[in-house]
């Protein structure tokens, strides 16, 4: 089963980024998932624009920024500046007033668009920015912060996006305690991204490329 695998580079050791860069690239991810917080949109803040170029300049494999921060249109133009076509960029539907005109920049760059949904944002409503992105980033945790327990009620949303995935020519990915029996389910259903962190890669005694190596068995037991 043809799955990505990101590893969220806000769980990787920061005083270490060349050597989790080659480990992780050398254990088959697929893309390096890049959380920007602005401290307004989630209580919180992970990586830099600092952190963002260095992997822009050194990575291999695309990345996959994800941009949790009010007011991308506005904003988000240093973040782009850096990435290299084929990067994808996802905004968040509840963060702007003109969620389609950020997409259409993302895209008019060359970049991939890409929408994130937090758990509590319904796929209703949602048709006109379907059409649009390319990338849909459901959230299983409310974002902010790594750690924290997958949100089942939203397995209900993921199944209607699903359903219409062919139809809006979109993929799938799930960011937010993800770990193989999650992958297990949702791979065979279509889902096409993992976000990994501290629930799968981070912070284990095993090596990357045997938890990467699990995680495509995962996909492929489903
Ligand atoms: C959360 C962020 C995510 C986390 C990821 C961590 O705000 O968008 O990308 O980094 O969820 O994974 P885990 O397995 O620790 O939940
Ligand atoms: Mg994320």
């Amino acid at each position: 089963m043809g799955i990505e695998l990101f590893p969220s580079m806000m769980c990787a050791d920061h005083g270490r980024f060349a050597e989790e860069l080659s480990a992780l690239e050398k254990a088959g991810a697929d893309g390096f998932h890049i959380d920007i917080m602005d401290g307004r949109f989630v209580p919180n803040y992970a990586m830099s624009l600092g952190d963002l170029q260095y992997f822009a300049h050194a990575a291999c494999v695309p990345l996959d920024v994800h941009l949790m921060m009010e007011h991308p249109t506005r904003y988000m133009e240093p973040f782009l500046a850096p990435l290299r076509p084929g990067d994808t960029v996802y905004i968040h539907a509840e963060s702007d007033y003109q969620p389609a005109a950020a997409l259409r920049e993302i895209a008019e760059r060359g970049l991939v668009p890409g929408i994130a949904l937090n758990p509590g944002t319904g796929a209703e409503g949602l048709k006109e920015l379907l059409k649009i992105a390319r990338r849909v980033l459901v959230m299983t945790v409310n974002p902010g912060r790594a750690g924290q327990k997958y949100l089942s009620y939203v397995d209900e949303k993921l199944a209607e996006l699903l359903a219409v995935k062919e139809k809006y020519g979109f993929e799938l990915e799930l960011d937010g305690a993800i770990g193989a029996g999650t992958i297990k389910k949702h791979a065979p259903a279509g889902v096409k991204g993992f976000v990994l962190g501290t629930s799968l890669l981070f912070g284990k005694d095993e090596p990357y490329d045997r938890l990467i190596t699990r995680a495509r068995e995962a996909a492929d037991r489903g």
